[in-house]
């Protein structure tokens, strides 16, 4: 007997009807996602096919050569929440400002959406997996245009948040602050369907996910954690492994269903992390929290840092809480110093 499939529809209408002051529009927000998310996945998997492959020979806000598929991920995520209604505007990777959707219905929706639209589209051409990442807020000005601070809002400001991972399958997870629950696409009738209902994060883990070849240029502290999950190799007990595959999405991804931990430190070339705050950082940290782990830059949660910028970037740490407990231990000896040398 084949258990019935809830689709991602179903559970966003069931869990909108228990949800106190749920009126729908957050609920049509996350289906027109799903909807954009589908049409990625197409393009994609087949992306080796549809010449869209290769840089599309532009540069993001970043100074980064933008790939193709990246500007497909882009214009598709912001044409399905322009006629959605239910979103006052879009920031992007992609995009060096905010769009504000123009129209009585938009100008009067509550809900501005910030997205990394192909997270890790350096790795398209080499068929690795990548990600969509998406932060949803309630807008702070009410009616019209939606303006710059409805964007400029702290992670704990979030009312949703999730990923796409465009990899062996296609999977959305998501949070609305009650949860984490994954899907998984089934092409062969185009529905997102519950596969990973409430998931929880393994308190511990043995996996670690950091750009090594950075190590030169990290902090005393994080070198200190990295030789602590080297020599733990040696230990019978509790040998680590480090996993990096240079695609945020998929190493959060991996590590939210093993245990793990996922380190971007500030380095010579990112003096201020690599990773965004609103559109990468805020909302896997949200997912993480919400699954039982921890997510800061080292000393302050992620998701209180106070945004000034659009594009701003951040150091970031996070995953397993007794992962996270030895990290910041060996993060002291940077405090520590800081405090002597001032
Ligand atoms: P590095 C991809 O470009 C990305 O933004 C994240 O998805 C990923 O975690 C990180 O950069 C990888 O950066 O410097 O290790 O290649």
């Amino acid at each position: 007997m084949h258990k019935r499939v809830l689709t991602l529809d179903e559970f966003i209408f069931q869990k909108q009807t228990v949800a106190r002051y749920a009126s729908g529009e957050l609920s049509g927000l996350l289906r027109d996602i799903g909807l954009a998310s589908k049409i990625i996945h197409r393009d994609v998997n087949k992306a080796g096919l549809i010449d869209v492959l290769g840089d599309a020979g532009q540069e993001n806000v970043q100074g980064e050569g933008v790939k193709k598929l990246d500007v497909i991920a882009n214009d598709t995520f912001i044409n399905s929440l322009r006629v959605s209604g239910q979103c006052a505007g879009v920031a992007s990777e992609e995009l060096e400002n905010f769009i504000a959707f123009k129209g009585t219905r938009s100008e009067k929706a509550k809900y501005v959406v910030l997205l990394d639209p192909l997270d890790g589209s350096s790795n398209i051409d080499v068929n690795v997996s990548v990600g969509t990442i998406f932060s949803i807020l309630k807008r702070k000005t009410v009616d019209g245009p939606c303006q710059l601070e409805d964007f400029l809002q702290k992670g704990v400001e979030q009312v949703a948040s999730g990923y796409v991972i465009y990899g062996s399958s296609t999977m959305l997870v998501y949070t609305t602050g009650h949860g984490v629950n994954g899907f998984t696409l089934d092409p062969s009738i185009g529905e997102f369907c519950l596969s990973h209902p409430d998931i929880l994060l393994p308190s511990d883990g043995t996996i670690y996910s950091i750009n090594h070849g950075y190590r030169w240029h990290f902090s005393n502290g994080v070198k200190k954690y990295i030789d602590h999950c080297i020599n733990s190799s040696g230990e019978r007990e509790n040998p680590h492994s480090l996993r990096y595959i240079g695609s945020m999405v998929a190493d959060i991804h991996r590590n939210l269903i093993k245990g793990g931990i996922f380190m971007y430190p500030i380095s010579e070339s990112y003096p201020d992390g690599k990773l965004r705050l609103l559109y990468e950082c805020n909302p896997m940290a949200f997912i993480v929290e919400q699954a039982g782990g921890r997510a800061n830059d080292g000393q302050t949660r992620i998701m209180e840092i106070d945004p000034t910028q659009l594009h701003q970037r951040s150091q970031i740490f996070m995953g397993s809480p007794k992962m996270m407990d030895r990290l910041e231990k060996c993060l002291q000896v940077d405090y520590v110093t800081e405090k002597v040398e001032s």
